[in-house]
C-alpha cells in the first residue's frame, strides 16, 4: 500500500497530503539538470515548453540576476514528451499515491514547473485548480503532485493549503478572489504551509484552496506540478482538445490503467 488508510482518510477530510524525501536527491538532481538546460534562452525545447516570465520582470520594474531566474514558471514539460519530466509524472512512487486517491485509470492532463525565482518569484493568489482550466466531467476527480525541486520555506514562497476547503466545491472568481483578500487580511489563520525539502510533495484536491508566497530570499524555489485525472472523466472544453494539446500536436499521457471510448 502506498498510503495507509489513516493517510487516505486524512485526505479525503483534508484536500491534502504531505509525503517528506519521496524522491532520492539523485532523482531531484536529474530533474534540477533538466529544468536548467530546458530554462535556456536558446535551448530546442523553447517551441514546445510553454514559458512565462515573472510579471514585474516583464514590465521592467524588477531586475533578474538572468534570463532563467526571470521566468515564472515553464509548461508542459512531461505532456511535450520530455523523457526526464514525463518520466517523474509516471514515477511509480507517485502514480501508487495517486491512485490510492482517484483510482486505477489515469492520465497526465496538465504540467507546470513554478520557478519561483530569488527576490523576484511572485505571489500565486488563493486558486483551485479545478475550475481554472481542467475541462473534465465529473470534475472532482482531479489530483495534483507539487514535487519540490529546492527546500521550500515560508521564507522562499512555500505553498499554503486551505484545509478542508476542497468540501466547498468550484468557488466562483468572486469567492475565489474573497479568499485572497482575507489571506492579504490575514485572517485565513488555518491554512498550512507545505514546508519540505527539495523531493518531498505536496497532493491536493482539485477543488482545494491554495496559494503560494512572494519569494523573499536569495534562493530560488521550483515546483513541479503533475495534474491527474481518472481516465473515467469526459473532455468538456473546447473540441477537440485543450489548445495546448492541438499546439504540441499530442495527447494527454497515459499514465496506468485503461483508457475508455468517449472519454479523455
Ligand atoms: O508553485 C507555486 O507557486 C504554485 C503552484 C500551484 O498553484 C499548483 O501547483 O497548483
Amino acid at each position: 500500500m502506498a498510503l495507509t488508510q489513516a493517510e487516505v482518510a486524512q485526505f479525503h477530510e483534508q484536500g491534502f497530503l504531505i509525503v517528506e524525501d519521496l524522491l532520492t536527491p539523485d532523482e531531484v538532481a536529474a530533474m534540477r539538470a533538466r529544468a536548467e538546460e530546458i530554462a535556456q534562452p536558446d535551448s530546442p525545447e523553447q517551441s514546445r515548453v510553454l514559458r512565462q516570465v515573472e510579471p514585474a520582470v516583464a514590465r521592467g520594474e524588477k531586475e533578474a540576476d538572468d534570463y532563467e531566474f526571470s521566468l515564472r514558471k515553464m509548461a508542459a514539460l512531461a505532456l511535450s514528451r520530455d523523457p526526464v519530466f514525463a518520466a517523474h509524472a509516471r514515477r511509480p512512487r507517485i502514480v501508487e499515491i495517486i491512485k490510492a486517491l482517484l483510482g486505477p485509470n489515469l492520465v497526465l492532463y496538465q504540467d507546470q514547473l513554478f520557478m519561483k525565482p530569488p527576490r523576484v518569484g511572485s505571489r500565486q493568489p488563493y486558486h483551485q485548480d479545478q475550475p481554472a482550466g481542467f475541462d473534465i466531467d465529473p470534475p472532482q476527480h482531479l489530483v495534483s503532485c507539487w514535487t519540490a525541486l529546492d527546500d521550500s520555506t515560508e521564507e522562499n514562497g512555500c505553498l499554503w493549503y486551505l484545509p478542508g476547503s476542497h468540501k466547498l466545491g468550484a468557488l466562483t472568481r468572486e469567492e475565489r478572489v474573497e479568499y485572497e483578500a482575507r489571506a492579504q487580511r490575514g485572517e485565513l489563520g488555518d491554512a498550512v504551509p507545505l514546508v519540505v525539502r527539495a523531493g518531498g510533495c505536496g497532493f491536493h484536491h482539485g477543488w482545494l484552496l491554495h496559494a503560494s508566497g512572494i519569494n523573499l530570499s536569495d534562493k530560488r524555489r521550483r515546483g513541479y506540478a503533475t495534474h491527474y485525472v481518472r481516465s473515467e472523466c469526459r473532455y468538456v472544453g473546447p473540441p477537440p482538445k485543450p489548445a495546448r494539446l492541438v499546439e504540441l500536436g499530442t495527447d494527454f499521457l497515459q499514465v496506468t490503467g485503461q483508457r475508455f471510448p468517449g472519454c479523455i
